[in-house]
């Protein structure tokens, strides 16, 4: 019998999301590893045989191929269901959606550090600096988008499926996007495509959000 295909996830990992999106804009069927982290479930043994790193996401697909690493695991679900596509029809746009899907690097780098820097220094202010320094992302991705484009064009691709997990992780600790209004249409845009609406986070649902990048 072909193995199922599974994927592990902790509620709020934003890697993980990504993957959850593609396979919802691909309508692919998955039996869904929820883990909790408060329990360590990312490093049991059943994750560990399939991902050294203990990390989630983890996905395994039906022909019991694993793939790691949300980036590669978004490339990997593009090669092998194509369709409905992700990318634009020619190379001269792709260009543009592989920069933008590598580039969501820069952005989790500097959201994680704050948030990082709170989780350690509850009652500290976050530096200036590392405020700044999201301050700047922001201004560059507002930058990229046209009037109710998506990030790399006007079709939906795997450049939101990169960015767009990040961009609302934002938000839900606290970044404000009020002075950057395309940010903020994009936002609730791709919060209510239905790839993202049914997998966003479940706790998002019940618990409150945090305040870390309030004073952004
Ligand atoms: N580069 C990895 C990062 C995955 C990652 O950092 N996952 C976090 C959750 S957001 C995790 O599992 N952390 C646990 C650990 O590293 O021990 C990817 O994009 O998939």
């Amino acid at each position: 019998m072909a193995a199922q295909r599974k994927i592990y996830w902790g509620s709020g990992s934003a890697p993980a999301w990504r993957v959850l999106i593609a396979l919802k804009e691909k309508g692919l069927e998955y039996e869904n590893k929820l883990i909790e982290f408060s329990k360590a479930g990312h490093k049991s043994e059943e994750i560990l045989k399939l991902n050294p790193r203990g990390q989630v996401p983890t996905f395994v697909d039906e022909d019991g191929v694993v793939v790691n690493e949300s980036l590669a695991a978004l490339l990997y679900l593009q090669d092998k269901y194509p369709t409905p596509s992700l990318l634009p029809a020619t190379i001269e746009k792709r260009a543009l959606v592989y920069q933008r899907f590598q580039e969501a690097a820069n952005f989790h780098d500097k959201i994680s550090q704050v948030i990082r820097f709170k989780m350690a220094n509850a009652d500290a202010e976050v530096p200036q600096d590392k405020v700044d320094a999201v301050k700047t992302e922001l201004t560059l991705w507002e930058s990229y988008l046209a009037e109710d484009s998506f990030i790399a064009g006007p079709e939906f691709s795997l450049a939101d499926v990169s960015f767009g997990p990040f961009l609302l992780t934002m938000i839900r600790f606290g970044g404000t996007l009020k002075d950057f209004p395309k940010l903020a249409k994009y936002a609730d845009k791709i919060k209510a495509r239905p790839s993202f609406k049914e997998t966003s986070p479940p706790h998002w649902n019940d618990t409150p959000g945090k305040d870390f990048l309030a004073s952004l």
